[in-house]
């Protein structure tokens, strides 16, 4: 199954959002945070740059063309094995992808993060950098038309071409960022080859830590020698691949067409010990210009490479596809040796001359080929075993698989099938898409009568805020899934989330639902809840006095229940959320860090996430708090009118706060501080906009007299920024 579960759990130390980041791992690296003060950006387009306007312009089949051309003009300064670049770059372009996670939707191909920090010099990513730079004289040519994240993804389709690999599609679209992003990747303070632990261990009870997605820190999935280096877990080897592979939403079948259609291609690099080369390119001197792993130029002109520890080709063929992986994974008998730089691996006993691989320099020399563990997870687990016997005895099958689970791969973080651009988008949609139906545009005049509809349906404003909310705050710019388009919050299982309140929203949407169907204009329930929602606040405004117009979008289509990967969906269950108040399970975080990460999956700035927080309160829009209803962080006396009051309530120093028992610090009484009778009831996330200095001198500036004005419209614009957060289709 592919799984959930809460963010951040399944470690009970208490720790910090981010884990350990590039300024823990090299302190001495060259800071530009500095540069980036005041709202500055790193960005040289200066965030006026269209990339989908760019690449529509690109020459799509003469890039192709010069791809494939590299495919075999090998450099002197890294040869291509076998003279053909092109398993290099089927493994620059998983590794891209590879970091994905379903958990927070972070990771992934979509932003060419393997360029920076810590990506690039993952232990898991060396000698990418080489590849990276081959591909360079290409990216250069082409400029701004084809985004780094692009070519990364399109170089490994040309590369899987290009041996006769079958290709399913390619959409283009990841525009390249130009810093590093921040991404909880653990808190181990060693790198898999230095001795950072495996992250599940049954006899300790440890399980994998969401949302991560790898066995040990610095890897793209599990160590290839076995749980923790061990060869001979074969039971543990198949757990760690089928956990990591499930938490970037991989089936066993797409794990295994993944891994032996991967490689059919290339070999392992492991011809001399490690302690030969030099460091990771965020670490090493200065002249050698961001490439790391540095050894003999001389012994990389001969092949004497070492990457993974590992050394040799799974197949006769590396250059070529076909099934001799799975021929000769079952032809033979494994044994366990040691690669001459020390690594664990498998290789045939007594293998006919024409299984043996060809040298990577020398094509009339013979080599053995070999297995790593992982791959012989693919025998030794009954359930891969099943799926590997089917795919050696049907060729078309693998295919098939190979094809489909690479284009996931590639594109999972992408979002809607909108986003994709360029001649290689295929035709068929598929159900991880989340394929939605196109709706209508309304006119002003009838959204004008939708909204009178909603108001005079008899629902209160924080139940219709709450709905409109519960619809689009799904959304997360990690991997563009969720949000209001489709409506899925009336289908399984967004309908049933605790955070949702579902015995009121499902009472809503039944209002809502009544007026979509009386409606003649066509109206989507996935409109008429946005509507809805803005209607609402429009009414709450004007009941503090401040008559404006929220405004909305329509063409939102209604998705149906078939339409929707429903396991695929529980990863964005909210564990919390600090804008509803809601917190389900304390996390290994910090209440209020879970709030940040939010607003961060929103595409919030601080500002923004202020007003919203502060409004929603305002209006009364919290989930039912087990002992304390509709009231818990709603500081203000007329819930339901869109007022400042949370913010001058917070701040009033006629109230101070205590803990409500000490056992937890989750909730708190506010007081009067000269009569002591209680007056308020809050939470961490509600009192961290008077804790915490630079929230408070934005939750200052909207208690402010003079910036009334000023709260209102940042509220509204953040709060249409949600709704429309996914629409795509907009342009
Ligand atoms: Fe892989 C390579 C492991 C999956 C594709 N790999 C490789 C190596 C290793 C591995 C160790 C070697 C490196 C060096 O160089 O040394 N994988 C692995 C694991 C896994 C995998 C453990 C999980 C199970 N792959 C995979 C996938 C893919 C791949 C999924 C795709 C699809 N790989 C690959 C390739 C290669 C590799 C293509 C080759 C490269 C060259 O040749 O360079």
């Amino acid at each position: 199954s592919i799984s959930g579960g809460c963010p951040f759990s399944g470690n009970t130390d208490m720790r910090a959002l981010f884990g350990r980041t590039n300024r823990d791992w090299w302190p001495d690296s060259l800071q530009l945070d500095i540069l980036t003060q005041h709202g500055k950006t790193v960005d040289p387009f200066g965030g006026e740059f269209d990339y989908a306007e760019a690449f529509n312009t690109l020459d799509y089949n003469a890039l192709k063309a010069d791809i494939k051309a590299l495919m075999t003009d090998s450099q002197p300064w890294w040869p291509a094995d076998y003279g053909h670049y092109g398993p290099f770059f089927i493994r620059m372009a998983w590794h891209a992808a590879g970091t994905y996670r379903t958990g927070d939707g972070r990771g992934g191909a979509s932003s060419g993060q393997q360029r920076f920090a810590p990506l690039n010099s993952w232990p898991d990513n060396g000698n990418l950098d080489k590849a990276r730079r081959l591909l360079w004289p290409i990216k250069q040519k082409y400029g701004k038309n084809i985004s780094w994240a692009d070519l990364f993804v399109l170089t490994g389709n040309v590369a899987i071409e290009s041996m006769g690999g079958p290709v399913f599609g390619f959409g283009g679209g990841r525009a390249d960022v130009f810093e590093p992003e921040t991404v909880y990747w653990g808190t181990e303070e060693q790198w898999v080859d230095t001795g950072a632990e495996t992250r599940i261990n049954p006899d300790e009870g440890k399980a994998l830590e969401n949302p991560l997605a790898a066995i040990q820190m610095g890897l793209i999935y599990v160590n290839p020698e076995g749980p923790g280096g061990n060869p001979h877990d074969a039971e543990g080897m198949a757990r760690d691949m089928r956990e990591t592979f499930a938490r970037m939403a991989m089936n066993d079948e797409e794990t295994v067409a993944l891994t032996a259609g991967g490689h059919a291609f290339g070999k392992a690099h492991g011809a001399k010990p490690a302690d030969t080369f030099g460091k990771a390119p965020e670490g090493e001197k200065l002249h050698t210009m961001g490439f790391g792993w540095l050894t003999d130029p001389e012994e990389i002109g001969k092949g004497h490479i070492t990457t993974s520890g590992i050394e040799g080709a799974w197949t006769p063929n590396p250059t070529q596809w076909g099934n001799d992986y799975f021929r000769l994974l079952f032809k033979y008998d494994y044994e366990l040796v040691q690669s001459p730089a020390g690594a664990n691996q498998w290789q045939p006993i007594n293998p006919d001359p024409e299984d043996m691989a060809p040298d990577a320099r020398d094509p009339n020399k013979k080599v053995p080929t070999m297995m790593t563990t992982a791959d012989m997870a693919l025998k030794r687990d009954p359930e891969y075993r099943k799926i590997s016997e089917r795919f050696r005895d049907d060729q078309a099958a693998l295919d098939d698989a190979f094809a489909r689970a690479w284009f996931k791969l590639t594109h999972r973080d992408m979002g809607p099938k909108v986003r994709y651009l360029g001649p290689d988008v295929p035709a068929e949609d598929l159900i991880w898409q989340d394929p939605t139906p196109a709706g209508r545009h309304l006119s002003d005049a009838d959204v004008a009568a939708l909204k009178k509809a909603a108001l005079d349906s008899g629902l209160t404003v924080a139940e219709m805020v709450k709905a409109a909310w519960a619809s689009a705050s799904t959304y997360r710019n990690s991997d563009h899934r969720g949000g209001a388009n489709g409506a899925r919050v009336r289908l399984a299982p967004q309908k049933d989330w605790a955070v949702n309140d579902p015995e009121e929203l499902s009472k809503v949407l039944a209002k809502l639902q009544a007026i979509v169907d009386d409606a003649t204009c066509g109206v989507s329930l996935a409109d008429m809840i946005v509507i809805a929602g803005s209607a609402a606040i429009e009414k709450a405004a004007k009941d503090g006095g401040y008559d404006i117009t929220v405004p909305v979008t329509t063409g939102r289509g209604d998705a149906t229940q078939e339409q929707t990967d429903a396991e695929s969906f529980e990863p964005l269950e909210p564990f919390a959320d600090g804008f509803r108040n809601y917190l389900k399970t304390k996390a290994s975080v910090k209440t209020e860090d879970m709030l940040i990460d939010r607003a961060h999956l929103l595409g919030l700035s601080v500002p923004e996430m202020t007003a919203l927080l502060g409004g929603m309160r305002a209006l009364g829009a919290v989930a039912k708090h087990a002992d304390h209803g509709n009231r818990i962080g709603v500081l203000t006396d007329r819930p339901g009118v869109l007022t400042n009051d949370f913010f001058t309530n917070l701040l009033h120093m006629g109230t101070v706060w205590e803990v409500v028992d000490e056992s937890g610090d989750e909730e708190f009484i506010g007081r009067c501080r000269l009569k002591g009778e209680e007056k308020w009831r809050a939470t961490r996330t509600d009192l961290v906009f008077g804790s915490n200095s630079q929230l408070r001198a934005v939750a200052e500036v909207f208690a402010e007299n003079g910036n009334e004005d000023l709260f209102i419209k940042t509220f509204v614009e953040a709060w249409t920024k949600i709704m429309d957060a996914d629409r795509f289709d907009l342009t």
